[in-house]
């Protein structure tokens, strides 16, 4: 090498030091990506090759929710998903952590939310020939049937894209989940600073309003005003969609009674007098006219057929993003498909001055005034030990009194009680067990309902339930959030005073000792046992006044419970061998 003057070393240090200031890497670049599409909060879990992920996203003065397993922080991603309509970001370990978080994208994707799920991977090379790489795993395939799309980014001048389609994926059409896979190498990689800056961007208008064809709404006007026992059927879709007034103003313009599904409680209020969710079946069976608006003819309604709806085939109308969910059950005789709020206001456009239903919807409002009666009465019947109608009733009655309250339910009875006694009063205020039924929902969803809403939140469990993720006590206590767990406790699946077989126990049975209460004091929050409806009612009030975490071991009746609750016409039962 030929000898360089002074002047020149000069030069060439220079030049190496300007282009170091001028590099970034795939770190960077993906928290850039991120920020810029206004991700604050990220719910994980880390380690290699992710948590300097965790650590740099922290410095840059964002939120990391560490979670203790990533199935729950998944859960959480998707809550946020839902309650905010941007993607809500998970971010796990490759192979066993990337697993535990699929569960939770896969269910946001069956629920329609939207969610990215980041996780880091093995190296190509090793993956690809089976070398056994450390958590080895080829997850951008494994991914593939479990969410809208699955991507791997493999060079850093590609995040910005791959970032950018991510969200747009997660949020336009059908909103659902997305994969991104980034493999341990490319988190190093430098890249030109300059092009990084340029290389990342926000889409623009990810989920554009989606318009519906004049005929069809013509088509479902005409239906609709020529309906003698119309309905409104609101789904998750509904209060998704975040034309909460829109959506109000179509019912009372209308006069039409509706009935909400259950994460569509409260989107109108349950006390509202064309609220028909207490005359249920009545609506089912007796509505000529239905008008779906963000709900599925999936199990929960009973596939649009049969007894549930007073075995006639309804005329529906159809409100939907996605055009193949027409005709999945039954014949769709309106299809309208375009996004809620568009479909919603060409419907209220077309049925200005209508005539209202007036005696259908005396004759629905008489028989839902008629069951909340009867209900109430259950709900201050004393018994022995707490049953689900007055511990849930004292609840319901501390809940009346804090309307802004995120509730957070899952479980058998615990959920399906819960969901009818308790009203909700504001849109996506309720985060339930959804389309799927998956327990282990519960402690994810409170983190996420805590975090992106600032409100207060009581998450009701029943003790198998609360099972599934009930270590992320610690990490609500950690967090200091305003979560009240109630866990519904009755000693088992269902019930808890199932007989155990000679020399065994009965497989649907917990430690009928646990004490809940103790193991939220063990992890810094607060924690006490009630048995009586006034105990219950006490340590609710106290804990919402004081915001501080909390855990009621709210003691039920073992015999109080029915198998799998509402749906227990689902349970597959041999006849072989019984009397
Ligand atoms: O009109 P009618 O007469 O029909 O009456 C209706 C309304 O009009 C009326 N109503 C009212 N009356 C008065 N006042 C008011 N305000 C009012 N509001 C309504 O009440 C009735 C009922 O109304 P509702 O609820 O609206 O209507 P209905 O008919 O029930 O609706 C049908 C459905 C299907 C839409 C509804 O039932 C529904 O949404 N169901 C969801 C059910 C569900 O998803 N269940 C969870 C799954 S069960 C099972 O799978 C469980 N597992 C297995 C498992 C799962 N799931 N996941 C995983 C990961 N692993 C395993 C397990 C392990 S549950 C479970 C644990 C259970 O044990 P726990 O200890 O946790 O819980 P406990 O049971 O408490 O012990
Ligand atoms: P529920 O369980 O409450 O009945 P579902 O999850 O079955 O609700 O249905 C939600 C439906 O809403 C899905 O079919 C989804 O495509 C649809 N959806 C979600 N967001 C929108 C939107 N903005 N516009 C139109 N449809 C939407
Ligand atoms: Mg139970």
């Amino acid at each position: 090498m030929g000898s360089m003057s002074n002047n020149q070393v000069g030069a060439a240090v220079e030049e190496l030091q300007g282009r170091a200031t001028e590099l970034t890497d795939g770190f960077h670049l993906l928290m850039d990506a991120l920020e810029l599409n206004g991700i604050k909060n990220i719910y994980g879990l880390l380690g290699i090759p992710v948590t300097e992920v965790g650590r740099m996203w922290q410095a840059r003065g964002n939120n990391f929710f560490s979670f203790r397993n990533e199935q729950n922080a998944g859960y959480a991603a998707s809550v946020a998903g839902y309650l905010t309509k941007k993607p809500g970001v998970c971010l796990t370990v490759s192979a066993p952590g990337f697993l535990n978080g699929l569960t939770a994208l896969s269910n946001a994707t069956t629920n329609c939310f939207p969610m990215i799920l980041i996780s880091g991977s093995s190296e190509r090379e090793i993956v690809d020939l089976q070398q056994g790489d450390y958590e080895e795993m080829d997850q951008l395939n494994i991914a593939r049937p479990f969410c809208k799309a699955s991507f791997r980014i493999n060079r850093p001048e590609d995040i910005g894209v791959a970032v950018a389609r991510a969200v747009r994926t997660a949020v336009s059409g059908r909103p659902g989940g997305v994969y991104l896979d980034i493999p341990a190498r490319l988190f190093a990689q430098t890249f030109s600073a300059e092009e990084g800056r340029k290389s990342v961007f926000a889409p623009i208008d990810p989920a554009p309003a989606q318009i519906p064809a004049a005929e069809a709404v013509k088509r479902a006007v005409d239906l609709i005003k020529g309906a003698k026992k119309p309905l409104i059927l609101l789904g998750k879709g509904a209060a998704y969609a975040q034309c909460d007034n829109d959506i109000k103003a179509l019912i009372e313009e209308t006069g039409i009674p509706f009935t909400p599904m259950s994460m569509a409680k409260g989107l109108v209020s349950d006390t509202h007098p064309q609220c028909g969710a207490a005359a249920r079946s009545m609506v089912l069976q007796e509505s000529d006219v239905v008008v779906l608006v963000g709900a599925r003819l999936n199990w929960l309604l009973a596939h649009g057929k049969g007894k549930t709806w007073g075995n006639t085939l309804k005329k529906f109308v159809q409100i939907d993003i996605q055009a193949n969910e027409m005709d999945s059950n039954v014949p769709i005789a309106a299809p309208l498909v375009g996004d809620i709020q568009s479909c919603v206001n060409a419907l209220r456009a077309g049925l200005k001055g209508m005539t209202k239903p007036v005696e259908w919807l005396k004759a629905v409002s008489e028989k839902a005034s008629a069951s909340r009666a009867k209900l109430a009465i259950k709900l201050k019947t004393p018994t022995p030990a707490m049953n689900y109608f007055n511990s849930l009733g004292a609840i319901r009655e501390v809940l009346q009194t804090h309307p802004n309250t995120m509730l957070v339910n899952e479980g058998a009875n615990a959920l399906d009680n819960a969901r009818m006694i308790i009203d909700q009063y504001l849109p996506r205020h309720r985060v339930d067990t959804g389309t799927w039924g998956v327990m282990g929902v519960g402690m994810g969803s409170a983190v996420a309902a805590a975090v992106e809403t600032g409100e207060r939140v009581v998450a009701i469990s029943g003790d198998s339930a609360f099972g599934f993720s009930g270590m992320e006590i610690e990490t609500i206590t950690r967090y200091n959030l305003p979560v009240t767990v109630i866990i519904m406790n009755n000693g088992g699946v269902y019930r808890g005073d199932e007989p155990s077989p000679k020399h065994q126990i009965s497989c649907m049975q917990f430690n009928p000792n646990t004490r809940y209460d103790l193991l939220m004091q063990a992890v810094g929050g607060y924690g006490v046992r009630v048995t009586t409806p006034e105990e219950l009612t006490k340590a609710l009030e106290e804990s919402l006044a004081s915001g501080r975490p909390t855990l009621i071991d709210a003691i039920i009746d073992p015999a109080a419970g029915v198998e799998s609750g509402r749906i227990g016409n689902l349970n597959v039962v041999s006849q072989i061998g019984k009397k």
